[in-house]
């Protein structure tokens, strides 16, 4: 029940004062090394944060943290060049640093004050947030005394992803940031953002106007009836997509675009039905489920989807972009007298190898152009694409199967990494899908399956969880389904396996919760209900 959980949350902050400890690291996800000594030192509001002349990176963390400190404690802190006089907030690039090259920071808290050093740009920002959740314990305004703690801190995963899906629920860019800024704090990496599927097509594509003049839209049972609007959607201009990406970039997050194919393409048919096999125009799909339309093979259609991929590559700097891959029903193929012939021409023996060569078209494309192609496992079906990277969703088999035979693989199993399952079976829960998914098992996923030999393991980039949000219509939705799950996998992404504790996790979490609330962050309680 809540009140039990509000019970061991408190029990389990006087244990820790029961063992002698001054005050709390209240740090998720838990870092790889921490060692308390000694005092610490008061932070008020003649503490500057302090960065080397001429690194704006360093200074661009050093204004997030500041600005973070004003919104959850109501503290200015300035930002200053270096040298630092008296007590400080030092952050600096050092080459030397006894830190991993990539994202790793060392962090040490003194009555001097408080410094953090990393060898790369998001070390340092990682060790930025890190500095904010110290100074953000559950309690308190203003001033605060940090203790003194020695942090050694790099991630498990190179991809701490999340995805959103902005084509069955359309979000603003404003919406989008508020994310992006959650995915910054948690020291998430990867944001991997759904952008068209049956329900809507979200991304401007100069060469094909109609795919957002028809395809953002969709009218729903009931629209313009009862002051309902006349249709439901809209779309990302490219300038907002260059807006977003920077965003990321900034916090040190990759956008992988997807643009889902064969399958999940009714709103591109919608919009030019000579790129679907029936020659028919649907409308935008106004229910969820899996449709039937899906993209012909023609090279008509597979011209369309390379100029596609021309703007989007333009658009995202990613290394990887997702072309989808899932749930596409061949029926149509199946019925197509042209495809029949196609894949005769092809020399292909069925549609599930038709899709696998239509995949592997674009993964050489984007090979061609410096990047590599991203698939649901579906795209092992029929012959895996040489040029895949898999993620995994139909449990983990896929990414074990792919990783045996040489790819790489991201594990995003459902439901495991679901956050679109209900939180609890509380009354008051809202919207979401069956069976409840708990904090607990979140918190205790481990992203590398043990059907894996070592050599097998280091084909496993990392594990992302996806947030589908047919059941979403509201950002408050998406927040009740997020949080605090995002603290349960940022810490099964990013910590060592050695500290991953659920206990000393519950303990941590009321100091999160309490940022949640400075940020206006509508998390779920009913997330503890179900656990304790
Ligand atoms: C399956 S997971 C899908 C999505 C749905 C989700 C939840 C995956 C690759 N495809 O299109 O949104 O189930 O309903």
């Amino acid at each position: 029940s809540p009140t039990r959980t509000t019970l061991c949350l408190a029990l389990a902050s006087l244990a820790t004062f029961a063992h002698g400890a001054s005050a709390r690291i209240d740090v998720i996800p838990m870092p790889a090394q921490v060692t308390e000594s000694g005092e610490g030192f008061a932070v008020g509001a003649q503490t500057p944060i302090v960065v080397d002349a001429g690194d704006a990176q360093a200074r661009h963390s050093a204004e997030v943290l500041a600005s973070l400190m004003a919104r959850t404690r109501h503290l200015d802190l300035k930002v200053q060049q270096a040298p630092a006089t008296g007590a400080a907030i030092v952050l600096k690039r050092d080459a030397a640093a006894p830190v991993a090259d990539v994202e790793g920071y060392a962090l040490d808290v003194t009555t001097k004050g408080m410094v953090v050093t990393a060898r790369d740009e998001a070390g340092l920002f990682y060790g930025a947030m890190t500095a904010w959740q110290l100074m953000t314990p559950a309690q308190g305004e203003g001033d605060v005394r940090v203790p003194a703690v020695h942090i050694r801190d790099e991630p498990r995963f190179r991809w701490r992803g999340f995805m959103l899906d902005s084509a069955r629920h359309f979000w603003t860019t404003d919406e989008v940031r508020t994310v992006i800024d959650q995915m910054a704090q948690h020291k998430l990496n990867v944001l991997h953002w759904h952008l068209t599927d049956d329900q809507g097509w979200r991304i401007e594509i100069k060469k094909y106007p109609e795919l957002t003049r028809i395809g953002a839209w969709r009218t729903p049972p009931g629209a313009g009836q009862n002051g309902e609007p006349q249709r439901y959607g809209g779309f990302y201009t490219q300038d907002e997509i260059r807006a977003i990406v920077a965003y990321a970039a900034d916090r040190h997050i990759t956008v992988v675009p997807e643009i889902d194919m064969p399958g999940h393409a009714q709103a591109a048919v919608a919009s030019y039905p000579e790129l679907g096999v029936t020659g028919k125009r649907p409308p935008v799909s106004v229910d969820w489920g899996v449709n039937p339309y899906l993209y012909n093979v023609d090279d008509h259609t597979i011209r369309f989807l390379e100029d596609v991929l021309d703007e989007v590559m333009a658009l995202f700097p990613s290394t990887y972009i997702h072309v989808g891959g899932d749930e596409a029903v061949k029926d149509q193929w199946q019925a197509s007298a042209a495809v029949q012939a196609r894949m005769r021409e092809l020399k292909l023996k069925d549609e599930n190898a038709m899709q696998s060569w239509f995949i592997e078209q674009m993964g050489q494309y984007l090979a061609a152009h410096g990047r590599r192609l991203v698939g649901w496992d579906e795209v092992l079906e029929g012959g895996v694409p040489p040029s895949a990277t898999v993620m995994s969703w139909r449990g983990t088999q896929g990414a074990i199967s792919a990783a045996k035979l040489g790819h790489d693989v991201v594990l995003s199993p459902a439901p495991q990494l679901y956050l679109d399952h209900l939180q609890s079976d509380r009354e008051d829960e809202t919207t979401g899908r069956m069976p409840p998914m708990t904090l607990e098992s979140y918190y205790g996923f481990e992203a590398v399956p043990k059907e894996l030999d070592a050599s097998q393991a280091k084909h496993v980039l990392g594990m992302q969880a996806n947030l589908w949000t047919e059941h979403m219509p509201t950002m408050r939705h998406v927040e009740h389904a997020m949080f605090p799950r995002m603290d349960a996998l940022a810490e099964a992404a990013w910590s060592p396996v050695a500290v991953r504790d659920w206990h000393g996790f519950l303990g941590r979490l009321p100091a999160q919760l309490a940022r949640y609330r400075a940020q206006d962050i509508g998390y779920a309680d009913s997330a503890f209900a179900a656990n304790i």
